[in-house]
């Protein structure tokens, strides 16, 4: 492991680390089938890079992985900042550890784009779960990474369930478009709640309450633990206004106390309810191809979308109409034709 040394020490990291490591593939591959956590790190930091020799290199070892034998459960778990989700995890985590299970916790801060330090909070809220040996806690700055979150969450999935850890929770804010995508990448996810008239929910987009298969009212604890019984019953009431794509599915309303560690047993028994339906005539499996299979065609957009951009004929037909459209001289249904018939050339070339 001494070239690793090289790359924090050497004057041109860059150039020591492609040198060097580039010829060690099964390094990476048997670190993670050995479910060794170092270098799952290390991989994950290669993903996170704005290198690109770093992130292909990172792909490499990912698609060179073996199949996962062992069942996994991934858990996506969403709510407006402060409900208590660090917290949660933290405690949902150590309960899952004690059920047998491996637990990989990667959380998805968007505060942290801003504030860097947000990420030390998240590590010290955990800080029993991130330092037990069955667990792997890796939070990551949204924004920092290149292509999305979704996208390398999907990846830090795979390594993770490769390393061995079949309990995956990815946690993220219900605010903005990347954390709809990290909701498509997980099997069950939950909603935390904090107790109160639902107010929260209010901030949260629809898409995130139509996504959740199991709402949590947190803090149930102190003096709050009896308007959390009256926030119970009006998200049950309200959660039939949802449509659930899951037949045979009543979303489950749960109060627990993250901070006294209580209802996570209850959580725990719904997400495998969840999870066994699910699994029942094959439909977790069916899931996750749907779940490819979106994704696949949302970055085949994306990627289109940048090629036809980075033609020029694209791009001076797209500002010539512009400024007719802002000059008046065309119509935009005109100029959206102009533009089709732009791409079809294009296309037949
Ligand atoms: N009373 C109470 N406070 C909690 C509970 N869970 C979290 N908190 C507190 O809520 C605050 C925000 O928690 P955090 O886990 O960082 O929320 P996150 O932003 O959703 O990750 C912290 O001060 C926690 O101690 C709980 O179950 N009961
Ligand atoms: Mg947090």
């Amino acid at each position: 492991m001494s070239d690793l040394h090289n790359i924090k020490s050497g004057i041109n990291p860059d150039f020591s680390w492609t040198a060097k490591k580039m010829k060690d593939l099964t390094y990476y591959q048997h670190g993670i089938v050995d479910g060794d956590r170092f270098i799952l790190s290390e991989i994950i930091t290669l993903l996170e890079s704005q290198n690109e020799t770093k992130r292909d290199w990172a792909n490499r070892i990912i698609s060179g992985l073996p199949a996962v034998a062992k069942s996994t459960i991934r858990i996506g778990i969403t709510g407006s900042p402060g409900v208590g989700k660090s917290t949660f995890i933290e405690t949902m985590g150590l309960y899952l550890i004690s059920r047998g299970h491996k637990v990989a916790v990667l959380a998805i801060d968007p505060s942290s784009q801003l504030n860097k330090g947000s990420i030390l909070g998240d590590k010290t809220r955990m800080q029993m779960l991130a330092s037990h040996h069955e667990a792997y806690v890796r939070p990551t700055p949204s924004g920092s990474v290149l292509g999305g979150t979704a996208a390398f969450t999907k990846d830090c999935i795979h390594l993770c369930e490769a390393a061995g850890f079949d309990m995956v929770i990815v946690e993220t804010v219900g605010v903005g478009q990347s954390e709809t995508e990290v909701d498509n990448i997980t099997d069950v996810n939950l909603l935390l709640l904090q107790p109160g008239a639902g107010d929260d929910i209010q901030g949260i987009k629809r898409g995130i309450i139509e996504n959740a298969d199991i709402f949590i009212i947190n803090k149930a604890d102190g003096v709050q633990a009896e308007l959390a019984k009256q926030t119970k019953t009006f998200y049950q009431n309200a959660i039939h206004l949802f449509h659930h794509d899951t037949h045979g599915w009543i979303c489950p309303v749960i109060l627990t106390s993250a901070l006294e560690n209580k209802g996570i047993d209850t959580v725990y028994d719904a997400v495998l309810d969840y999870v066994n339906i699910l699994s029942s005539n094959g439909r977790l499996d069916e899931k996750r191809i749907l779940q490819e299979l979106k994704w696949f065609e949302r970055q085949t957009i994306i990627r289109l979308q940048q090629i036809a951009f980075s033609h020029k004929k694209v791009t001076a037909t797209f500002r010539a109409l512009s400024d007719d459209i802002i000059q008046q001289r065309t119509t935009t249904t005109t100029a959206l034709h102009e533009m089709e018939k732009t791409f079809l050339s294009i296309l037949k070339n």
